[in-house]
């Protein structure tokens, strides 16, 4: 795919948190959680800053206790190539209210651009398929994201998008850093007790 199609990075999540309704949302470290919270900050975000690789499992265990809600993780192809075990165990769970959106802009961006294994071929859409996700898709038009976010609110089954993205480097919006204030927003959110 030529890089001048790829869709940019805020429109994306912006559109993937439109009229959010009861929708859980995890942000994987770097730019997918400054983009998430340039979009808006809400209760129901948990914003990684660390735990590289570990977003997808973090929102398994959210799509496996609160399973009336729709759940979506926002990651980088990084973030998701460090964490490639998850995909294993979400394709055998199956979660029908989870999605994982990787937004795949071909790099680490947050480190300094340096090309990530999907640069030089390799698809994570086929990886989460192969691993049991069969609603897996690459996504490169705003139609097709439409569809993607519809299909996480029909809570139908689980499923995973490679978005491709420009490797742009938009300005940083920090997201609140304090993950126990995070997590416990989160879970007052949810009629949850502080832990
Ligand atoms: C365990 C660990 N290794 C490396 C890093 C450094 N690091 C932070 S963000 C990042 C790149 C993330 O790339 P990607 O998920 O593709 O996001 P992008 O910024 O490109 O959208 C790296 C390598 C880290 N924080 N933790």
């Amino acid at each position: 795919m030529s890089a001048e199609n790829r869709l940019e990075r805020r429109t994306v999540v912006a559109e993937l948190v439109r009229d959010r309704g009861d929708l859980l949302v995890v942000s994987g470290l770097g730019s997918p959680t400054w983009d998430l919270m340039a979009s808006g900050d809400h209760d129901l975000n948990c914003y990684l800053w660390g735990a590289m690789g570990a977003a997808a499992t973090i929102g398994l265990g959210l799509a496996l206790a609160q399973r009336d809600r729709p759940v979506l993780v926002i990651t980088g192809d990084g973030e998701m190539l460090m964490g490639l075990g998850a995909l294993a165990t979400i394709g055998s769970r199956r979660p029908p209210n989870l999605a994982i959106a990787v937004l795949d802009n071909e790099h680490y961006g947050e480190t300094g651009m340096q090309p990530s294994h999907t640069a030089t071929g390799l698809r994570l859409d086929a990886v989460a398929r192969d691993c049991g996700i069969a609603a897996s898709e690459e996504i490169a038009d705003l139609e097709a994201l439409a569809t993607f976010r519809a299909r996480l609110h029909a809570k139908d089954d689980a499923s995973f998008a490679a978005i491709k993205i420009e490797a742009d480097d938009p300005p940083r919006v920090l997201a609140p850093r304090d993950g126990v204030y995070v997590k416990n927003r989160f879970r007052a959110a949810l009629g949850l007790d502080p832990i």
